[in-house]
């Protein structure tokens, strides 16, 4: 039985007339073009059967990593080894030959650093912010690789985390074959991706990629979920789904944003199974049945090209992100069931990880040049959704339906009910990365959360720890979810800011004895006025690109530390809190400049929870000027419509 987040019938009536659209277009050319992802899917948007392979899919427990992370991890690894030893070669820690360390260590990868970056949400902020940081990051960006320059850092990455607007950084540039930032925003304003200066309540411009006029853009929302809604089989529709293909125009570079583009494609670039980037991973939470506040202890779903599932004790399994939409039952596929390909479309996968802002599609009939008709089928599709489901992404068939009957909280539904993976405060994507099985040494962590809130503090949207503190909290709180996780010591909200840890790059469990098990390095980085008052909306749907490149150079000189102007040896400690780890293991003496760096940038257990003064960053360079103009849209307008639609839930 299909759940009713369909269309009605007088609505479909109404959308039959106007849904001359070409609803799976993909040229040849952007099939050949675009390696990352591709449009694997077998029917488009439209899930459908496929042949099974020859050992049919089923779902694992999470006792390990799967083996084909295994698998790419032996070629992942190795290609680390040439990147870092380049970066930590021209970062030179004084008193320490790097070349002849990696050398020693370079038959034996397990010895040597095991680096992960993990992107928060908070919507264009996030996204554009942690922009910056991955292009500081990326030796592909021009000068990146000069002298205290962080250029190779990505190329040195084992993992790349995102969720909500981190997993949107993430996910568009796997779909995109794994482009440099550099080279998005170098097409200015004749890229077909991230043009944020037309909302996604617009539509992207005609022209490019994009065959479709904006009325058509509208009616293509609503005909191309209905093809998966009509599919055979037992899929059901959500609000996710139109917003999925709604972000998708802005962030897959494909006719129509890509309809057939599929999550599980990224496994079968070639330069991704040889090993030549890191592994994507985007997150999710579960929303459990009957729940509606989505608690600490709500199960983390990940996404990464082969599997979906979680390392939590409560479900504690893995499902091949391929066959999503396959009818498992009791953690096998039936005999007598097919198996299905193209549910995990790359779109609604990162809708799922953003679907706080499902609610946007609610204010699309509120704009201008949308026909009647579309507006009354929207309408009619908004009425039947209830307000209770208005933030889930529906996963039905659910994968898990009958496994692990005790702890899995949705082992007997039908469906699975996920939502944004920020809902459950932890707001930086640390769930995947500190799985002991993933032996991950340290961890890059963007935080570009909106915390700061008015009257206790007059200037909003900074970040104030609240999203590391979670993940601290979950790690403490509750045995049973920590479940061998172990995750280093983290202060409150208001020492945060008497210290200062909000405003400037901290590290968190630089003694990693201090800890109950393997802990990685925390390098926390959060979002604050280096060149540009970055601390827009979460809300704010649409950037011009003088500003989206702005918020970009600020996240760029965030991870920089403007080039090393705010402190020269800032190059030096990352490439310290990168060895840290591997030190321990390989009995290394900790060079003298690592441990300066350590004094410098370590949280030592310094507590002050006095209630802080309100906090009102200085810039911390000369600041962009943007030229005047009239953006596009009134952003305060449209940031306050839909800050009404969403109320209710925390604003990432
Ligand atoms: C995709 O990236 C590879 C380098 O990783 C490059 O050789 C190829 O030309 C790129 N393709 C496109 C269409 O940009
Ligand atoms: C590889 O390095 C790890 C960590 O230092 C060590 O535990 C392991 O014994 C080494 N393996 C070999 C074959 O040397
Ligand atoms: C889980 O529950 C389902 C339905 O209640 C049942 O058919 C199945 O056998 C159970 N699985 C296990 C492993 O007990
Ligand atoms: C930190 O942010 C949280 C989340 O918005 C907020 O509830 C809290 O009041 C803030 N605390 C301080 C000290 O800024
Ligand atoms: C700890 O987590 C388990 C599993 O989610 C849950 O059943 C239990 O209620 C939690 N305990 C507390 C005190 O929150
Ligand atoms: C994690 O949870 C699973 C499932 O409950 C359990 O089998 C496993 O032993 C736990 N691992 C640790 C280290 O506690
Ligand atoms: C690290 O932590 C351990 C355990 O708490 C402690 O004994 C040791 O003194 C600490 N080391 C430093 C350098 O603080
Ligand atoms: C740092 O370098 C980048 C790239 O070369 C440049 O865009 C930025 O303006 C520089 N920042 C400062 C503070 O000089
Ligand atoms: C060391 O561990 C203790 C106990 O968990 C904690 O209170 C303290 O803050 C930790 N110190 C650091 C520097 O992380
Ligand atoms: C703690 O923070 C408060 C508020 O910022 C400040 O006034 C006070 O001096 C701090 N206390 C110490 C011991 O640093
Ligand atoms: C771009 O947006 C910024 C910030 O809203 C504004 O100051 C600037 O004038 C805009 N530029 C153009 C060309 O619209
Ligand atoms: C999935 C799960 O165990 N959820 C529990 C989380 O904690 C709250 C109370 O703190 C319980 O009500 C939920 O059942």
């Amino acid at each position: 039985m299909k759940v009713s987040y369909l269309l009605t019938a007088s609505a479909l009536s109404c959308l039959t007339s106007t849904s001359a659209i070409p609803e799976t277009e993909v040229p040849s050319k952007s099939l050949a073009k675009w390696k990352r992802a591709s449009p694997e899917a077998p029917n488009g948007y439209a899930p459908a059967d496929v042949d099974c392979p020859s050992t049919r899919p089923s779902i694992r427990v999470a006792s390990d990593i799967s083996d084909q992370e295994k698998t790419w991890l032996q070629k992942r690894r190795p290609n680390t080894v040439e990147p870092m030893k380049t970066l930590l070669n021209r970062i030179a820690i004084a008193g320490f030959d790097a070349g002849a360390y990696i050398d020693n260590h370079k038959s034996n990868t397990s010895a040597l650093p095991n680096i992960a970056i993990a992107f928060s949400g908070g919507g264009y902020r996030a996204m554009t912010n942690g922009a910056g940081v991955l292009s500081a990051f990326d030796s592909r960006t021009p000068n990146a690789e000069t002298t205290g320059q962080l250029g190779g850092l990505l190329q040195s990455a084992t993992y790349i985390a995102g969720l909500s607007g981190g997993g949107w950084l993430v996910g568009s540039v796997y779909t995109n074959n794994f482009s440099s930032v550099q080279s998005i925003i170098d097409k200015n304003a004749d890229g077909d991706i991230w043009q944020l200066g037309r909302s996604i309540l617009q539509g992207p411009k005609e022209g490019g990629l994009q065959i479709l006029n904006t009325a058509d853009y509208y009616s293509s929302l609503i005909s191309i979920v209905k093809t998966k809604e009509d599919a055979p089989g037992p899929f059901n529709t959500s609000l996710t789904d139109y917003w999925g293909r709604a972000l998708s125009f802005q962030l897959v570079a494909a006719t129509d944003g890509g309809p057939g583009y599929t999550f599980s494609s990224i496994q079968d670039d070639d330069d991704f199974k040889n090993g030549n980037a890191p592994m994507p991973i985007l997150l999710a939470d579960e929303r459990a049945p009957g729940e509606k506040i989505i608690s600490l202890n709500a199960t983390n779903i990940e996404f990464n090209p082969f599997e979906t599932g979680s390392f939590d004790p409560t479900l504690y399994g893995f499902a091949p992100t391929k066959y999503l939409g396959s009818s498992f039952v009791n953690g096998q596929l039936p005999d007598n069931s097919k198996c299905v390909a193209g549910f995990d479309n790359v779109g609604f996968v990162m809708g799922t990880s953003s679907s706080l802002f499902n609610t946007i599609v609610t204010q699309l009939d509120a704009q201008d040049g949308v026909p009647a008709l579309v507006k009354t089928a929207l309408n009619g599709v908004l009425s039947t959704i209830s307000q209770d489901d208005d933030d889930i992404a529906d996963y039905t068939p659910n994968p898990f339906l009958g496994f692990r009957n005790d702890t899995n909280p949705s082992a007997k539904n039908d469906r699975l009910t996920l939502v944004d993976g920020g809902l459950d405060g932890q707001n930086i994507p640390f769930n995947p990365l500190i799985q002991p099985v993933r032996e991950v040494d340290v961890i890059f962590a963007i935080d570009s959360s909106g915390d700061t809130v008015p009257p206790t503090d007059s200037m909003q949207n900074w970040p104030n720890g609240t999203a590391i503190i979670a993940t601290y909290a979950r790690s403490v709180g509750n045995t049973t979810m920590q479940n061998g996780t172990s995750f280093p010591s983290i202060p409150d909200a208001n020492t945060f800011i008497n210290l200062g840890l909000n405003n400037r790059p901290t590290f968190f469990g630089c003694n990693a004895t201090n800890t109950t098990g393997p802990t990685p390095l925390i390098v926390y980085l959060p979002n604050a006025p280096y060149v540009y008052n970055s601390n827009t909306a979460t809300l704010q749907l649409s950037y011009n690109n003088t500003q989206r490149d702005a918020m970009i150079e600020n996240g760029y000189n965030m991870a920089t530390q403007g080039n090393g102007t705010i402190d020269s040896k800032w190059a030096t400690c990352v490439g310290c809190a990168m060895l840290s780890r591997s030190f321990d293991r390989t009995g290394t003496t900790v060079p003298d400049a690592c441990k300066d760096c350590f004094k410098s940038y370590c949280w030592d257990g310094t507590v002050n929870s006095t209630t802080p003064a309100p906090y009102f960053p200085t810039m911390k360079l000369t600041e962009l000027k943007l030229a005047s103009g009239v953006a596009h849209f009134a952003p305060s307008v449209l940031t306050f419509a839909l800050a009404a639609a969403v109320s209710g839930h925390f604003l990432f």
